[in-house]
């Protein structure tokens, strides 16, 4: 059975979801998200960087949130909620998906880390204001897109919502989804209804 590397709000929301959505079994563990137990040898060998979420299927153990959904869709999908990746469908899917984390999250996770390392009194302020304004430019993205439609590929709820739905959350508690998204705002009201979306926000 899979195993999910877990602490509540990270990434692994994301994998969650998906087998939530697609009725894949899984069990979360949920690990000790300190510096130290991040930096042990246990938790290194399983994910190199100390991060979270890893995951395990038998002896296939990995890391990246984006790369254990497509694991879970390519072997447990049967085809749903992630397309063919050689149809233009399916192109789009993928690369909302990598825009999620490559492109989305990363100046989310820069205040994040930001807040966590600069000294005492030492946050500065235009780091944060830059990674806010990068973070508007996605959401703008976002809303193009589901002004038109209700998910990001057409009217068909797939990973990449997924994806971009645990971005926007992130978005949210920064309050950087803003009224001036109001229909992003909509599509995450959306996302929020789905019970797979509310397992994996509670998880942990
Ligand atoms: N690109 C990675 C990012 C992983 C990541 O940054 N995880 C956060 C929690 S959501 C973390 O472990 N942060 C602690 C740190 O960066 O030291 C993924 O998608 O899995």
């Amino acid at each position: 059975m899979l195993k999910i590397y877990h602490v509540k709000g990270t990434r692994a929301v994301r994998v969650i979801w998906l087998c939530e959505e697609l009725k894949v079994p899984y069990e979360v563990q949920v690990i000790d998200f300190s510096p130290d137990y991040r930096n042990s040898p246990e938790w290194r060998s399983i994910s190199p960087t100390g991060k979270v979420p890893a995951m395990t299927d038998g002896d296939l153990t990995m890391f990246e949130s984006g790369a254990m959904a497509d694991y879970v869709y390519e072997k447990y999908g049967n085809g749903e909620l992630g397309g063919n990746l050689m149809t233009a469908d399916g192109a789009l899917c993928r690369q909302w998906c990598w825009f999620a984390e490559a492109t989305f999250a990363r100046p989310l996770g820069e205040i994040v880390n930001h807040n966590r390392v600069a000294p005492s009194g030492q946050v500065v302020d235009f780091v944060i204001e830059d990674c806010k304004v990068r973070a508007k430019t996605c959401i703008s993205a976002i809303e193009e897109v589901v002004s038109q439609s209700d998910y990001l590929v057409g009217n068909t709820f797939s990973m990449a919502d997924i994806m971009n739905g645990y971005s926007l959350m992130l978005a949210d508690n920064f309050e950087v989804l803003t009224e001036e998204f109001p229909s992003t705002r909509a599509y995450y009201e959306r996302l929020g209804e789905r019970p797979g979306f509310q397992i994996a926000k509670d998880a942990g």
